[in-house]
């Protein structure tokens, strides 16, 4: 563009020319002889400053546009995936031969946890997810579970010297959440959450038991509940989860911290037999459930004289097992490509 003022037409040549031989283009906006004319205006006669002050503007609008224009060097590059498996710069044949990333897929525990989760949220529950460490009071001393005593020994509990803890079953999240959704109850809200949570436990592995694997706990308080809603709950999401109506039924069994507590078992439809040819009662026991104790309220700081509720902790591996008639637990850790495809 040509300029008036024969000063400012004298310092857009020399910039521009400049231009051409930077690096960083835009450092001609940094250049001496432009800021040096802004504080000639101030030496202009009143009547030349306007004029002088609008053409120093145009000529910096024009360089803004000359750098701006110019593609930066690093366009004319390659790309460098940073997230590549091997040195980019290895020769076409020298590549490792990799998957498509295109097969891979959710991992079908993980699939299900959220079929599951569904249910309990179409049925007003939250979720709260556990944790993969933990420590003695919430494994243990929340749970009612006296010091040196022998029901700590069911829970094949790996456990660091300096005591951390890799839980072994979600319950390890109870006194958090009563803690946490307490303050509800007295508005008459009452306590409904699910946790799912990956746990793990020192036992001899077979069919049916790993050592890591994943449970869904459950926990329900408010006033006036009873054992005949932990049935109702638990009868109407398995129902949903297997897709039929299913016969239930509980038997007495002891944890420290539920009282009375039960082993909840189904009645295994022919569906749910795949590989199995016993037609008989067949009556599978599936997961651990109670009314919550009420030292386990109290150490919550809820009080077990106006709230009373209920818990349950399921295995997810073992509900999916029979889902899908998997024959082998193990074979969901195992990362066996044409076990996990069967699910994609
Ligand atoms: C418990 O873990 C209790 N915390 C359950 C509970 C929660 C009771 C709240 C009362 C109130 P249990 O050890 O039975 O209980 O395990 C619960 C379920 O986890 C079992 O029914 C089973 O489905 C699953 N499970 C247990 N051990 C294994 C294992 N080694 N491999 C796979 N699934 C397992």
């Amino acid at each position: 563009m040509p300029y008036q003022n024969s000063r400012i037409s004298e310092v857009a040549e020399l910039l521009k020319k400049r231009l051409e031989g930077l690096e960083n283009k835009a450092d001609i906006l940094k250049a001496v002889e432009l800021r040096a004319l802004y504080s000639e205006i101030t030496t202009l006669p009143a009547e030349e400053r306007a004029s002088f002050g609008l053409e120093i503007n145009q000529l910096k609008s024009e360089l803004e546009e000359l750098v701006n224009s110019h593609e930066p060097d690093s366009a004319k590059l390659d790309h460098i995936d940073v997230t590549a498996p091997y040195d980019v710069n290895s020769p076409a044949g020298k590549r490792p031969q990799l998957l498509s990333s295109e097969l891979g897929s959710r991992h079908p525990l993980m699939t299900e946890m959220d079929v599951i989760l569904d249910i309990f949220y179409r049925m007003g529950f939250d979720a709260v997810e556990s944790r993969q460490i933990d420590d003695d009071y919430h494994m243990f001393g929340s749970l009612n579970f006296p010091e040196d005593h022998p029901a700590r020994d069911d829970y094949d509990t790996f456990m660091t010297e300096e005591g951390l803890i890799a839980p072994a079953h979600t319950s390890t999240m109870q006194n958090r959440v009563l803690k946490q959704f307490k303050d509800g109850l007295e508005k008459g809200q009452d306590i409904r959450v699910v946790i799912p949570g990956r746990v793990f436990r020192n036992e001899d592995l077979d069919a049916t038991h790993e050592h890591t694997f994943y449970q869904l706990e459950g926990v329900y308080v408010g006033k006036g509940i009873h054992a005949g809603h932990l049935i109702a709950t638990l009868k109407t999401f398995l129902e949903t989860y297997y897709k039929q109506d299913l016969k239930v039924k509980t038997q007495p069994y002891y944890f420290p911290f539920t009282e009375p507590s039960f082993e909840f078992a189904i009645s295994r439809p022919e569906s749910l037999r795949k590989g199995d040819n016993r037609t008989e009662d067949d009556w599978l026991e599936l997961l651990g459930c109670g009314m919550v104790h009420p030292n386990v309220l109290k150490e919550a700081g809820i009080d077990p004289e106006i709230y009373t509720g209920f818990a349950w902790g399921v295995g997810i591996d073992r509900l999916v097992l029979m889902k899908y008639g998997i024959e082998d637990i193990r074979h969901f850790e195992s990362a066996k490509l044409e076990f996990l495809r069967q699910f994609k």
